[in-house]
């Protein structure tokens, strides 16, 4: 694979933005390399600026679940940009996908849209803060809720200590108020209620984590998790900014059979537009402004072009249910296929999967939590990760991040895939 062209792209973009790009994942820091500049894509496929074909298990982070350039949204879209873009006034068709929205989604009866899923999240916890008058949340090490301030926090010194701050320009008044508890360790998270009685508005939860790579909760965890929040009169709040309409009409509620108080939503709902959105039942969205005193708001909140787009995902996939199952196929037989060669060549991995969710880490230990995930191999991630975008696969360039399967994907280029990986294996045996 040649990319002159990207490599020249990345040169001058590096000189007017930072880094070069508007989102550092896409920068490459994790991986090494420059990264690919794509030109356009069409289904399961990416052609970069220097004209190669690339198959494609990011589909923009998660939106693009029906393959890129799916006609009926960009023939809605392309409609809908006719009549104007935005007018900063309601219109119709926000009402049209909130009642779909509700009507796909379980324990939620309105719904708010704001513009990415960092919004969604950073107004969900302000929402629980002002239903409970209390100021105090946990997240987990590890879940990813966007980058606004009370979610860029490590874990404090100890254990049931409030957190810091990992990024520059996060206050330390802020991370008083952000508590790290283990995914999966249930312990960890009694422990920070004990020592927090009766200050914690919210806990807020990937279900199915997708920022450590793909990490499934234990029944038992996320059981108790949801017995702990009813008992300590503390908000659940569902992160489904990942999960939301790609595992199953009802997203993580629906297949975990866990009801919680405040769900968050982005990428498949804007159908590849800028749309995030929060929900929850009625008593608790009555505390969000104009009803109720709880501010938020947003210029191109709902906007009918990114509605429209949302629209169009979301009936597809509501009329058509069998795409998730279609889905969890595919994605099986990835998995079956990856877990064959790596298995054969005795090279350690994990491989964990839930839904359309997948994630390979190089390891021998099982990947339950942050700190396991961080125990992969990381130069033999870079090297599987290049030596598959030179095959003409594009993985997520990271180590703690899922793929994300399209329904464009054809069994045929699943089978190109787990070649790819047989080609590759032989550089991933440890010296
Ligand atoms: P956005 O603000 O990027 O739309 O959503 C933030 C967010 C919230 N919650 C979850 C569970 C998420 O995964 C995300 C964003 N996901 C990352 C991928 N791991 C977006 C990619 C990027 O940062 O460029």
């Amino acid at each position: 694979m040649i990319y002159k062209r990207s490599s020249a792209l990345f040169t001058e973009a590096t000189q007017y933005i930072p880094g070069g790009v508007n989102s550092p994942v896409r920068a490459f820091k994790a991986v090494g390399g420059t990264p690919i500049f794509v030109k356009e894509a069409k289904g399961a496929y990416l052609y970069d600026e220097d004209g190669n074909q690339l198959i494609d298990y990011i589909a923009s982070w998660g939106p693009l679940i029906l393959g890129h350039a799916y006609e009926p949204v960009i023939d809605a879209v392309v409609e809908k940009a006719k009549k104007g873009t935005s007018f900063g006034m309601p219109t119709a068709i926000e009402t049209e996908l909130a009642k779909l929205a509700v009507s796909m989604v379980p324990n939620i009866d309105k719904i708010r849209f704001v513009n990415s899923g960092t919004e969604a999240c950073m107004s969900a916890v302000r929402l629980a803060r002002g239903f409970t008058g209390k100021d105090k949340i946990i997240k987990f090490a590890g879940c990813y809720h966007g980058h606004s301030d009370s979610f860029l926090i490590q874990a404090g010194s100890g254990a049931v200590t409030f957190g810091s701050p990992n990024s520059p320009g996060v206050t330390q008044g802020t991370a008083k108020d952000t508590l790290l508890a283990v995914y999966n360790d249930l312990n960890s998270v009694s422990e920070l209620i004990a020592a927090n009685k009766g200050e914690i508005a919210a806990i807020i939860i990937e279900p199915i984590a997708g920022n450590m790579g793909c990490i499934i909760p234990t029944p038992a965890f996320m059981q108790g998790l949801r017995a702990l929040c009813t008992e300590n009169d503390i908000l659940l709040i569902f992160d489904e900014v990942m999960t939301g309409f790609r595992l199953a009409r009802g997203g993580a509620q629906e297949v975990l059979g866990i009801a919680a108080d405040i769900v968050t939503f982005g990428k498949v709902i804007g159908g590849g537009l800028p749309v995030g959105a929060f929900a929850a039942r009625a008593e608790i969205m009555a505390h969000l402004a104009p009803e109720g005193p709880v501010y938020q708001a947003g210029t191109l909140s709902g906007n009918p072009l990114a509605m429209s787009a949302g629209l169009a995902m979301l009936t597809t996939l509501n009329t058509n249910p069998e795409i998730f199952k279609r889905l969890e196929e595919k994605t099986e037989y990835l998995h079956k296929g990856i877990a064959e060669v790596l298995e054969a060549k005795n090279i350690p991995h994990q491989i964990n999967r839930y839904g359309s969710m997948i994630s390979v880490h190089f390891t021998e230990h099982p990947v339950v939590d942050f700190t396991s995930a961080a125990e992969g191999n990381n130069e033999t991630f870079k090297r599987y990760f290049h030596g598959m975008l030179a095959a003409g696969i594009y993985l997520p360039p990271s180590a703690f991040e899922s793929y994300f399967l399209n329904d464009a994907l054809s069994y045929e280029d699943l089978d190109n895939t787990i070649k790819a990986v047989t080609l590759v294996s032989e550089s991933l045996i440890s010296e």
